[in-house]
């Protein structure tokens, strides 16, 4: 913070004080939001000028839109929307023959198999809920973000250089993939990914109706590779997870360990639990062996009392969520979501725990904070903000006064409404700064203009770095507002332009040289194979290397673009009209499609993407040739 907007952060506080803001804005009749909101941002430098850049990347999941988006921190600003599990009609994800290697590639047989009997290629839909950063020696390394999607049993990764998704994997034996987390130390390494649901371990339906032989499944997967290292099968339902900062443990929280299948039973026992998975012991098992091989996956039996030392179920209090490793490398946070509890776990204490302790002994406290604790971040100064779903609150509450046994809780603060995630600045690393804070709520009610009955949801931003919390801005999101991470902006260094020997277009690049074209440049007549068509055509604005180009009624033609441009932002687009046929190419990228020359007669084909003062001239002529009949 400036000494500038120091002294305006204290006379404003000295002035109204932090708790009576509310007051002073209810007397006057405006809305509380309206006026401390305009008056804190001015203070904590949440509102950026014109051109002004934020200080953090916000990497932001978008739930069932099925997207990751792009913030700016603290403006709150939305850069852009990376596509992952779902279509995009902008960029041509889903359409274009390099995306579709991306979406297909990783996908199980049988769900190939299904896909065709609909007619699909790939899923249409996901549910992304939770991103994250690679990790080296414990805080993000700008090298990749990882993903899941619960709807399909999917990880994906996206290059943080050029922010677009490069791998895809369908997960096989487990069930909706929940909670996922990098390994933070030493290095990214495993990425770890919950399987939600619990069914049969061999799916295939000889067991229906038996909740008691249904498992549940934790991956690890290698984040170098995208390939599963290994599987372990446990007991109960896995919901969140997180590790701890010496590569030694990952833990899930679990709901359900009664592995009921309706809502009594699912919420029947006071206590629930966390499984610890012992990542030397996991490992020193598969090096022996000792496991069953299941498509393709080396699985693991870590259930409860299987007598190894794979795992370790702590009881907890009633349905945990939430998983958080704090930036001191030492407490876990336990969110108890049915319970009003968050259980504090000392990551020191496991090792006794491995050697035959009470499970219980490694939770050092469990203070209660309020209702519904679903989520905690940190500010890396040994303080907690925990969101209480049905409060409608954070809460921010002290590790050491909690750990003491006294009352940890130190302020709350109203959010609007029903809170899932929160996340910090660099809070989920070693690193945590203690600047900004997010909520991510899931309802917003009134607070902005009615849309209907589907309203957006609503992200606010919390001021922290003096010690208080100060809601400063109210962000509507679409569909939803599930996680997120809060990277400092140095760790992140996209390029701004694509290099020519990317392997995003390996396959059109073998094409092309076995075709004897210089993909750079394209070539002037269309290359024929049976009734496959291959047209090569590059693109400098405004102009595309092909003014037309003729193939027959009925041929599979494949276009391939290559954007020779190579300035900045000069993004082209190929767009042929009523062929629903659209796709992005960025500097100096190759982008290509595949579609079936259906319709006779001249189609227009024509750069979609604002390119240059004569982009609308920027087109150019498909003529089909009838079929001879
Ligand atoms: S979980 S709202 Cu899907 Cu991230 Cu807690
Ligand atoms: Cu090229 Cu518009």
């Amino acid at each position: 913070m400036t000494e500038k907007t120091k002294k305006i952060g204290v006379s404003r506080r000295g002035l109204l004080g932090a708790s009576a803001t509310g007051a002073v804005a209810a007397a006057t009749g405006v809305g509380s939001g309206l006026l401390t909101g305009t008056a804190a941002r001015a203070a904590e430098g949440a509102n950026l000028a014109p051109g002004e850049l934020d200080e953090y990347y916000g990497f932001w999941s978008s739930g069932q839109t099925g997207e990751l988006r792009i913030l700016g921190v603290p403006s709150m600003r939305e850069f852009m929307r990376v596509p992952v599990f779902n279509r995009c009609s902008a960029t041509g994800w889903g359409q274009t023959n390099e995306s579709l290697k991306i979406l297909t590639e990783g996908l199980l047989p049988e769900t190939k198999e299904m896909l065709a009997a609909h007619g699909k290629q790939t899923y249409d839909n996901g549910d992304l809920h939770h991103p994250h950063m690679s990790f080296t020696d414990g805080t993000y390394d700008g090298r990749y973000l990882f993903m899941n999607d619960k709807a399909n049993t999917r990880v994906a990764r996206v290059r943080c250089d050029v922010m677009k998704c490069d791998k895809i994997i369908e997960i096989p034996n487990a069930h909706d993939i929940h909670g996922l987390r990098p390994q933070k130390f030493p290095r990214t390494g495993y990425v770890f990914a919950n399987g939600e649901h619990e069914a049969p371990l061999v799916n295939d339906g000889q067991i229906l109706d038996e909740p008691d032989k249904y498992v549940n499944i934790y991956t690890a997967i290698d984040g170098d590779t995208m390939e599963i290292a290994w599987q372990v099968m446990v007991s109960g339902n896995l919901d969140n997870t997180d590790c701890d900062y010496q590569g030694k443990y990952s833990f899930s929280t679990s709901y359900n360990s009664e592995m009921g299948t309706n809502l009594a039973e699912m919420t029947e026992n006071e206590l629930d639990h966390v499984v610890v998975f012992n990542l030397r012991e996991i490992e020193a098992g598969v090096a022996a062996g000792d496991y069953q091989e299941l498509n393709g996956v080396k699985v693991i039996d870590g259930r409860k009392g299987n007598n190894k030392n794979y795992t370790r179920y702590i009881p907890i209090p009633n349905s945990p969520h939430g998983i958080n490793t704090a930036p001191d490398g030492k407490h876990v946070m336990i969110n108890g979501k049915l319970s009003p509890t968050v259980s504090v776990m000392d990551v020191t204490k496991l090792d006794a725990v491995f050697d035959g302790a009470d499970p219980r002994s490694c939770i050092v406290a469990e203070p209660e904070l309020g209702l519904g604790p679903l989520h905690t971040a940190f500010d890396g100064k040994g303080n907690c903000f925990t969101t209480l779903f049905l409060d409608s609150q954070v809460v921010k509450w002290s590790i050491d006064k909690a750990v003491a046994g006294d009352d940890p809780i130190l302020e709350k603060v109203d959010v609007h409404y029903q809170p899932g995630h929160n996340s910090t600045s660099m809070g989920e690393t070693k690193e945590a700064d203690g600047k900004w804070l997010v909520s991510m709520n899931k309802f917003s009610k009134d607070r902005f203009l009615n849309t209907g009955p589907l309203k957006a949801e609503n992200e606010q931003l919390i001021a922290i770095a003096d010690g208080g919390m100060e809601v400063v801005h109210d962000g509507p999101t679409f569909a939803e507002p599930h996680d997120s991470i809060i990277v400092r902006r140095d760790i992140v260094n996209p390029v701004n332009i694509w290099d020519r020997g990317d392997p995003m277009w390996e396959e059109a690049r073998a094409q092309a040289e076995a075709d004897g074209v210089d993909l750079d440049w394209g070539a002037d007549e269309p290359i024929r194979d049976g009734n496959k068509v291959r047209v090569y055509m590059s693109s400098v604005a405004p102009n595309f290397s092909l003014e037309k180009f003729t193939v027959k009624q009925g041929d599979e033609v494949t276009v391939y673009v290559t954007n020779m441009d190579d300035i900045d932002d000069v993004t082209h687009g190929f767009c042929l009209s009523n062929f629903g046929v659209a796709m992005e190419v960025g500097p100096q990228a190759t982008s290509s499609v595949t579609f079936t020359a259906t319709r006779p007669g001249v189609h227009w084909f024509y750069c979609q993407w604002f390119c240059h003062a004569l982009h609308m001239e920027m087109r150019g002529r498909m003529f089909v040739e009838p079929r001879a009949t």
